[in-house]
């Protein structure tokens, strides 16, 4: 085997290490290619924190880079039709309408939208960034306003920055899972790599409890499995907190590090056990129970999901798991939680102290009373933006906006009436099929990356620089390159220190972006793997913090709880899939399947396997029933990432939106099923 960074100089079957990219694990791979051709990916057994493991979507990067439908060529809408064109015919076009739409509308006319493409692109994430400010657009759009905002609502509000992400320590005597399911997902914000040892570590060396609806496959391993009504966590959380505040807290912690410790205990107080368990549908033995097991650890970690984040209770709940934590002296601290400083970012190195965080703005014009968080606006308002004029030009960046938004017909309907959809993707999906302009991306064995932001969420302080595994194909470029040009034909140059587009390579962009990285970017490049500084860091925390106190008690999630309602009868719920990531399918063999409990089933008339309609405020979607006991009553479970059933055809884009983070209801939606006619 030949182990080595570059491909030019190849000709034969060479292997190399490199790092998956499609979720936040970023397992360390190790990638065979033959000339061009990709042949293979495996688990790098020496990778700090895979440790040789993979799953079916990174061991099918082979098949996804030599997909037929794999973006090839630029291509531009004519007489309704994508035709291929020359990179310069097709950015001077890009440039051009979008010069005059700002001429005449102003920049805010010019939208990005940043999906999971890229996130995880990180030279084309940092260029994105700089054509924005450069043009001066506050049309900012992302996955978070869809998938989670409330966390960095809630570490901001409590901790004073929103980079924090709590990551459960390795000796944590007590780990709940609170509406995420690892085992397929591998986490939602705190990357969970190689999930079913991690989760089996957890329930031999002390206890693992999980709240879902579901009896989950991560469920299936835990110690205890507790099935609230969907989007009532909080109440759970509320209870535990009260009871420990009585008893159990760590008063010394708390003198330490916490304020607003009384607002938290009125704002808990209505919680009794017999009120939890009212409004959870959980036995009050169960509930007492769970305090037990906390007075027990003394210490807990928790993992919050989009079970929680999409739910009208998510800012609650992760606020109060976050109290928890604290209640509990769990943060900061080894046996409980730490946070993750970045191998890249950083965040235990700055000097500055943090400072008071700007209220939220205002939402766009169409919709004003929506938050803007960090810069951004909530995508649920790109629909309503695009009728009332305000958006004319939408630059999607690895995203498939037909897939991912609420409320289908109506983003169908909108994308469509813009003067310039501009995606930038790997391979042909929903969104492409209806762009304007297409521009075929370098994928992530194409390109050299480093893991820059995202190391916030990784399970170790460590960084991995990989080249290109092979060379872009065909009409490819890096994401970085084609923004840089589109800048410069506007009269910006965006590349970092003013670099020329036409003579930079990824490694410059990198370089700048390692610029306070633990090591010099030269050590990162020459690093045959992953480098790890330290496996996880304690005691930094507190230097960061507002005033070095986390506020246990934000007045705006007080109040919040205190109006929260309870749910409908039957609502629907999010769930992921093993060998899809959202709509891009890695795999044969995942299955469009509606799960609901056989009582709910039957009730309503439908057959175990007999074709089911889940019908909403907003749409209906018609697919198999599947009877799974494992559901609790009310619960129905649909999965997302299928184009013909896309479960966005039932979530509103008007109604319910939450007013701390501008999410749509993605679960916890009121929904009737039928059987279909
Ligand atoms: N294989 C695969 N992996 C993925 C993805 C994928 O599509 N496929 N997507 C990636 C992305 S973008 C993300 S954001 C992450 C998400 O990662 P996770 O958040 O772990 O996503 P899910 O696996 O859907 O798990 C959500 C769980 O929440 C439960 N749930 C729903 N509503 C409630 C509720 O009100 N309360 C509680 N307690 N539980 C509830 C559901 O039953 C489900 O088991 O996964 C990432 N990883
Ligand atoms: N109702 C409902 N809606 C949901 C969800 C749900 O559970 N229920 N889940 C939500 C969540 S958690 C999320 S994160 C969003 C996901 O929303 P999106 O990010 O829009 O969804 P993906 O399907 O992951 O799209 C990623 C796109 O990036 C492209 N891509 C992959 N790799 C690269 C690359 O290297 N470069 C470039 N340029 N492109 C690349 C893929 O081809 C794909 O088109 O959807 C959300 N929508
Ligand atoms: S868990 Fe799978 S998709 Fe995620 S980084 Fe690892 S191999 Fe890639
Ligand atoms: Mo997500």
């Amino acid at each position: 085997m030949n182990y080595g960074p570059g491909w030019g100089d190849v000709v034969s079957a060479h292997t190399v290490r490199s790092y998956c990219r499609i979720c936040l694990a970023g397992c360390g791979i190790l990638v065979t290619a033959d000339g061009e051709q990709v042949l293979r990916v495996e688990g790098d057994p020496d990778h700090p924190s895979s440790a040789g493991y993979t799953c079916a979507k990174g061991r099918a990067l082979p098949a996804l880079h030599h997909h037929p439908d794999r973006l090839e060529r630029p291509l531009i809408r004519q007489h309704g039709h994508l035709a291929p064109v020359s990179w310069d015919f097709c950015l001077d076009d890009i440039a051009a309408r979008l010069h005059d739409i700002i001429d005449e509308h102003g920049p805010d006319a010019v939208g990005f939208f940043y999906g999971n493409g890229a996130f995880v692109d990180s030279a084309g994430n940092v260029v994105a960034n700089s054509l924005l400010a450069a043009l001066g657009t506050r049309s900012k759009y992302s996955d978070w306003t869809i998938d989670g905002v409330c966390k960095p609502v809630v570490a901001e509000a409590v901790g004073g920055s929103f980079l924090l992400f709590p990551i459960v320590d390795d000796s944590c005597p007590l780990v709940l899972l609170i509406g995420c399911n690892p085992v397929v997902s591998h986490g939602h914000t705190a990357a969970v790599t190689n999930p079913v040892v991690f989760l089996r570590d957890a329930a031999d060396r002390g206890e693992l409890w999980v709240l879902d609806p579901r009896r989950t496959e991560s469920a299936r391993l835990a110690t205890r499995h507790l099935a609230p009504r969907p989007g009532m966590d909080h109440v759970v959380l509320a209870y535990a907190i009260r009871e420990l505040l009585i008893d159990g807290a760590d008063r010394a912690y708390l003198s330490e590090m916490a304020v607003g410790v009384e607002q938290l205990q009125a704002a808990v107080e209505p919680f009794t056990a017999d009120r939890a368990a009212e409004l959870s549908g959980l036995e009050v033995a169960d509930l007492v129970e769970l305090v037990a097991a906390i007075r027990r650890a003394k210490r807990v970690g928790f993992i919050t999901g989009t079970g929680v984040a999409m739910a009208p209770s998510g800012p609650v709940t992760e606020w109060l798991a976050w109290a928890l934590a604290i209640v509990t002296g769990s943060f900061d601290r080894q046996g409980g939680m730490w946070f993750n400083p970045g191998f890249l970012t950083g965040l235990d190195r700055r000097t500055r102290r943090p400072q008071p965080p700007p209220p939220p703005g205002a939402g766009p014009d169409s919709w004003p009373e929506l938050p803007a968080n960090f810069g951004e606006l909530p995508a649920v308002a790109i629909p309503g933006e695009i009728e009332s004029g305000n958006l004319r030009a939408l630059i999607v960046l690895g995203g498939n906006l037909v897939g991912c938004l609420p409320d289908t017909t109506r983003v169908s309907a909108s994308l469509r009436q813009l003067d310039l959809l501009v995606t930038c993707d790997i391979i042909a999906g929903d969104t492409t099929a209806i762009a304007t302009h297409v521009l075929p991306s370098a994928d992530q064995l194409e390109r050299a990356d480093l893991p820059a932001g995202i190391d916030l969420t990784m399970t170790g302080v460590f960084s991995q620089y990989t080249a290109a595994v092979v060379p872009p194909a065909v009409e490819r470029r890096p994401m970085w390159w084609l923004l840089a040009q589109i800048g410069r034909r506007l009269g910006h140059d965006v590349l970092p220190g003013g670099l020329d587009p036409d003579v930079t390579t990824d490694d410059d962009v990198l370089a700048y972006m390692a610029r306070k990285a633990r090591c010099s970017f030269e050590e990162l490049r020459t690093h045959d793997g992953a480098l790890q500084s330290e496996p996880a860091v304690y005691g930094w925390v507190g230097d960061v913090l507002l005033d070095g106190h986390f506020d246990v008690a934000p007045t705006a999630f007080v109040d919040r709880l205190a109006a929260l309602d309870v749910p409908e009868s039957l609502v629907l719920i999010p769930r992921r899939q093993v060998r899809h990531m959202n709509s891009v399918h890695y795999r044969d063999g995942d299955r469009f399947e509606i799960l609901v409990h056989p009582d709910d089933g039957r009730r309503a008339g439908i057959a175990d396997g007999g074709a089911m309609v889940v019908t909403s405020a907003t749409g209906t979607v018609t697919g198999p029933a599947r009877f799974d006991a494992d559901l609790r009553p009310g619960a129905v479970s649909v999965p997302h990432g299928w184009g013909a059933s896309n479960v966005n055809y039932l979530i509103s884009s008007r109604e319910n939106i939450e007013p701390l983070t501008g999410m749509p209801r993605s679960s916890g939606t009121a929904v009737t099923i039928s059987p279909a006619p």
